[in-house]
């Protein structure tokens, strides 16, 4: 595996403790991007899901300890609470051992641009005024994956071929989510503006982005249950947005090479011995 050292790593919305978490995938990244700085940029925990059904994996609990010994070694942590980990928000400007927690953070690149560090939950009218619907789109989400599943099962057991999909459905949702999108991406930027920053770096809305939006350098990290996005901040000031799903994630990898080889080696031998 190739080694990159940084100045920054920026990550958010890994949701530990649910099923979606890309725990071994965001292993990978880590191990492979070191930094000065590494910043968490809210729903690191995802104590919303914990409350239906807790899902804690041993590669969840590696994050946290890999996070923990990045921060004892004297890597500078800080922790922004999301709305998923808002429980946290109540300690914020606490230190943690060597974990530091804000509610929001000024981040200066080595060129000198100082871009502001939050979570972004502030900026989204459905969770900002509308908790119980954030929730309900939560668990309604949990639900569609769950249905799209059982509805194909049964499309196929009885050998009809559906009039109605949830790909209708969901194509209506993707409308309404691209405004969505662009309304919490412009709002972002227009605050930052008023405050005389350069830019943003945030997370939220699961869509990852390195770009200017009028004049306002607008930064999303993305997510760690589906995308498996970051961004890193190299020696030089430099922003890139890493996609480690695409990247290097299976192909570099000795250890999920090695696991890969394993299971191949494994079918092999249940075919020859059937
Ligand atoms: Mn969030």
């Amino acid at each position: 595996m190739n080694i990159h050292r940084v100045r920054s790593v920026f990550i958010s919305d890994v949701h530990l403790g649910t099923r979606a978490c890309q725990a071994e995938r965001l292993l990978g990244f880590l191990r492979a991007y070191p930094a000065e700085y590494l910043y968490l940029v809210g729903d690191i925990v995802d104590f919303w899901a914990m409350r239906r059904d807790v899902r804690w994996t041993a590669a969840q609990n590696t994050v946290v300890q890999k996070i923990l010994r990045r921060a004892r070694h004297g890597e500078q942590v800080i922790f922004i609470p999301g709305n998923h980990d808002e429980a946290l928000r109540e300690y914020t400007g606490i230190r943690f051992g060597d974990i530091r927690l804000e509610r929001e953070w000024v981040h200066t690149t080595a060129e000198g641009k100082r871009y502001l560090v939050l979570h972004g939950d502030e900026f989204d009218q459905v969770t900002r005024y509308h908790r119980w619907l954030a929730v309900l789109g939560d668990v309604g989400y949990t639900w569609l994956v769950h249905a799209n599943g059982w509805l194909s099962w049964l499309r196929r057991k009885l050998g009809i071929a559906g009039y109605w999909s949830l790909a209708g459905y969901a194509k209506r949702k993707v409308k309404a989510a691209v405004s969505f999108v662009g309304d919490f991406e412009g709002s972002v930027a227009r605050a930052v503006r008023e405050r005389g920053l350069d830019g943003v770096i945030c997370g939220h809305i699961h869509v990852a982005a390195l770009r200017d939006i009028e004049g306002i350098r607008y930064v999303n990290c993305g997510d760690w249950v589906d995308s498996c996005t970051a961004i890193v901040e190299h020696h030089d000031g430099r922003l890139e947005l890493i996609h480690w799903s695409s990247s290097e994630a299976e192909t570099l990898d000795p250890e999920g090479l090695a696991e890969q080889l394993l299971l191949q080696q494994r079918m092999q031998s249940r075919r020859t011995a059937a």
